[in-house]
């Protein structure tokens, strides 16, 4: 595949852009792969990259029942940072956060990351001691964050009013090195380099059914016909608990709609992230100047990926006394996607009780930050039987009492 570069696209530009390749091949499924990735969102194109680029696993095929990136994926308000408080949750963000800064130039796709930095305000007490808790455990993780001061928020962020009345903003625990990137973009590159390492991303195809034979996965059967494989990832996000369905085990999972929306495009307001997580808020400006915002997920299980009116006046509502400025904008469009989400708000990277089967999910709201880094161990994992970064991240940690609770560093409410 040619190389995209400041030479290719002048020379493009001198004949009418007709010398591109497709950035990736449409192809039909073949008879058997060594292994299926059900999924073409980041986490599963990712999981394939790292097969291939890590392991030299090209014989891998991507399954894709819409359109790659049109989960939640596609859908995100593409926040990226690495504040958690377990050590097994920093380790995964932090190493997914390091990859999101070299991956244009590793997948020769720009995908526009930006560490603008990311504020998680503090506007109760309670958030304030949590929020120094963090701080303190990522310097021991060593991951660079830190507990600003009211002053600093409101430099960092003018547009902000830090003396509400209901909510005054008391600091922040700050990633300098957070920021957010393309989401499409986030997808479109995983998806060339696989089709470039000969990988087949098969879109259009669902998954209907999963074929074992004593005990092991043989094969799945698809909406394109019965394709065989030798191993089976399992990374659908919200429609997990579908697919584990098929394959006969029952997932500690709940899917449910997380909306968002954008504001009219208006000239640049705010250069950072900032995520109100007591008003259950967060927000940023897109580089087309449309301020990016959601709030917390529907209060109901549901498989409705799409916006409602309320979910708007609701999440504005609760933004207002801190950004009085979203007061005067019009809102242009909102949307909804279906998330995952653990009892203990993390993910599941694990083995399955069939042998051959493996599933990442669980990532809940805020897997978007998290793709490279679930690729790399995701990999690893299908490929070795273990990786030590997914090793705390079973399923069965949940009969075990393992959890890794995660519900203050998760951000969103649910
Ligand atoms: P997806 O991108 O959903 O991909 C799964 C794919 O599986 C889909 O394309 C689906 O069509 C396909 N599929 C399902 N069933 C089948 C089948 N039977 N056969 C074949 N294919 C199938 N995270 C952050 O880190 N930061 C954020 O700011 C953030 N904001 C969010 C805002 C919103 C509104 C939403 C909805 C999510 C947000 N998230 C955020 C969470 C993040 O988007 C997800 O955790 C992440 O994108 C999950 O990626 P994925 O690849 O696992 O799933
Ligand atoms: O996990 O950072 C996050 C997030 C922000 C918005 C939705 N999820």
């Amino acid at each position: 595949m040619k190389r995209y570069s400041a030479f290719a696209i002048a020379r493009e530009a001198m004949r009418n852009h007709t010398g591109w390749d497709r950035a990736w091949a449409k192809r039909e499924p073949k008879k058997k792969y060594d292994v299926i990735i059900v999924g073409a969102g980041g986490h599963g194109l990712a999981t394939a990259h790292y097969l291939g680029k890590n392991f030299g696993i090209t014989n891998v095929a991507i399954l894709e029942k819409g359109w790659l990136g049109g989960g939640n994926t596609g859908r995100n308000t593409t926040i990226i940072r690495s504040n958690y408080l377990q050590d097994p949750s920093a380790a995964i963000y932090e190493k997914s956060r390091s990859l999101y800064e070299t991956m244009s130039q590793d997948l020769n796709y720009n995908v526009m990351f930006s560490p603008r930095g990311v504020i998680m305000l503090a506007q109760t007490q309670h958030e304030v001691r949590g929020y120094k808790r963090t701080a303190h455990a990522n310097a021991l993780q060593g991951v660079t964050t830190e507990w600003i001061e009211p002053a600093r928020v409101k430099e960092l962020c003018p547009i902000m009013n830090i003396d509400g009345p209901r909510y005054p903003v008391l600091g922040g625990l700050w990633q300098a090195r957070g920021g957010t990137a393309r989401h499409d973009a986030v997808a479109w590159g995983y998806a060339r380099a696989c089709s470039d390492m000969g990988m087949d991303v098969i879109q259009q195809c669902e998954v209907k059914g999963i074929r074992q034979m004593n005990g092991k996965v043989v094969g799945v059967d698809t909406t394109k016909g019965a394709i065989d494989c030798d191993k089976l990832g399992m990374v659908v996000a919200g429609h997990s608990g579908v697919l584990s369905q098929m394959a006969g085990f029952r997932l500690p999972i709940e899917s449910v709609a997380l909306q968002a929306l954008v504001s009219e495009p208006i000239k640049p307001a705010m250069d950072i992230v900032v995520m109100a997580n007591t008003v259950h808020g967060y927000l940023s400006q897109s580089d087309k100047g449309e301020m990016v915002i959601g709030g917390g997920t529907d209060v109901y299980n549901n498989y409705t990926q799409r916006g409602s009116f309320h979910h708007v006046e609701e999440t504005v509502r609760a933004l207002v006394e801190t950004f009085p400025m979203l007061a005067r904008l019009k809102m242009l469009r909102q949307w909804g996607g279906i998330v995952d989400v653990t009892g203990d708000r993390s993910p599941i990277l694990s083995k399955t009780p069939v042998e051959g089967i493996f599933v990442n999910c669980g990532w809940g709201t805020g897997g978007f930050k998290a793709i490279p880094g679930s690729g790399w161990a995701m990999a690893e994992l299908i490929t070795k039987g273990q990786s030590p970064l997914t090793d705390e991240f079973s399923m069965f940690r949940f009969r075990e009492g393992k959890f890794i609770d995660e519900s203050v560093a998760a951000g969103v409410a649910h």
